[in-house]
């Protein structure tokens, strides 16, 4: 029982546990009074990490909750950048070929010695750890102008350990479907994803899609959410909620977009918002370094970095 309050205060969204998922709670307003106390901390986070300072784009983001920022580095550095990672890919998969596990919907995670693949469905997520030789990726990972954004955005210091670079192929639709293609929101409380993208995203490649201004908490989405909370607890479901376009509509926050994009290009969403991953044709891919910077929804900001340095090096004294 103390455990499962205690979840109420972190990020676990599972409909299954205890309070989370309690159906009489949820009428009452858990759920919702959980979104909007996460907003509270998003505030305060933000006031952290940025005082008052709020660059040209994060209007934008305010009313979208997705930003796409074209030529972000120069053509120097992004045609060094794509060089490095594509040859750090190119000798991984020689060393760790890709396999199939057989994975249905979102599968777990599958590590190899430089990184890990998660499929959804027979679509398969490959992320490439960065390695300290890495140096073009480095750059990019410590450009101001992304550390400024993403810290603002997702109220949080930076950390560089979220960082990955990642391949995306697209599998067969028909035999095993690739769940992040239905809309959904991830989470309850704002948190970003990026890609930046090293290569063209066509509409072939399955670009992201979103629905600019669904990451909103308006009177009709604090409703919707309500509803989805009370039934998802009667079920015992994940909290990852998936809408059908038509619903999305009929909501009328914003209509579900497509984002081809240039190489060169980043993207960041606040991933509270509804969105999925485009149609592709099957066994094409997209190349992109990625981050899910997620921070505690009920906590202030803290350096994860530090603290985890800090953590290591009592585990080590203990361990003497
Ligand atoms: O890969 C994409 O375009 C989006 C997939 C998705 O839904 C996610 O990463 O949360
Ligand atoms: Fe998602």
């Amino acid at each position: 029982m103390v455990s499962g309050l205690l979840k109420v205060f972190t990020s676990n969204k599972s409909f299954a546990l205890p309070i989370i998922g309690s159906p009489i709670l949820n009428t009452l307003g858990l759920h919702t009074f959980r979104m909007r106390l996460a907003n509270g901390f998003l505030a305060l986070r933000r006031f952290q990490v940025a005082g008052l300072m709020r660059p040209i784009e994060s209007q934008q983001f305010k009313r979208d909750g997705i930003v796409v920022l074209e030529d972000f580095l120069s053509e120097s550095e992004f045609s060094n950048l794509v060089s490095e990672v594509k040859n750090t890919m190119t000798a991984i998969d020689t060393r760790s070929p890709i396999q199939n596990y057989g994975d249905q919907g979102f599968g777990q995670k599958h590590t190899f010695d430089w990184g890990f693949d998660r499929y959804d469905g027979d679509t398969l997520n490959r992320f490439y750890a960065i390695k300290a030789e890495h140096n073009a990726t480095h750059s990019f990972i410590n450009n101001k102008r992304l550390k400024r954004l993403t810290c603002l955005f997702a109220g949080t210091y930076h950390d560089p350990s979220k960082y990955y670079l990642y391949k995306l192929f697209h599998g067969t639709e028909d035999t095993n479907a690739d769940s992040q293609k239905a809309i959904h929101r991830d989470t309850f409380h704002s948190a970003i994803k990026l890609w930046y993208f090293l290569e063209d995203v066509k509409p072939e490649h399955g670009p992201f899609h979103y629905a600019p201004g669904t990451h909103r908490l308006t009177n009709r989405r604090l409703k919707w959410e309500k509803k989805r909370s009370i039934q998802a607890s009667k079920e015992n479901k994940g909290g990852a909620f998936r809408i059908s376009n038509e619903e999305l509509n009929t909501l009328g926050d914003g209509q579900l977009t497509s984002f081809p994009v240039k190489a060169n290009t980043l993207v960041i969403a606040d991933i509270r918002g509804f969105h999925c991953r485009g149609a592709a044709l099957e066994h094409q891919s997209r190349l992109s370094i990625y981050a899910n910077i997620r921070p505690a929804p009920f906590l202030p900001a803290f350096h994860a970095g530090k603290l985890r340095a800090g953590l290591n090096k009592a585990k080590q004294i203990f361990q003497r």
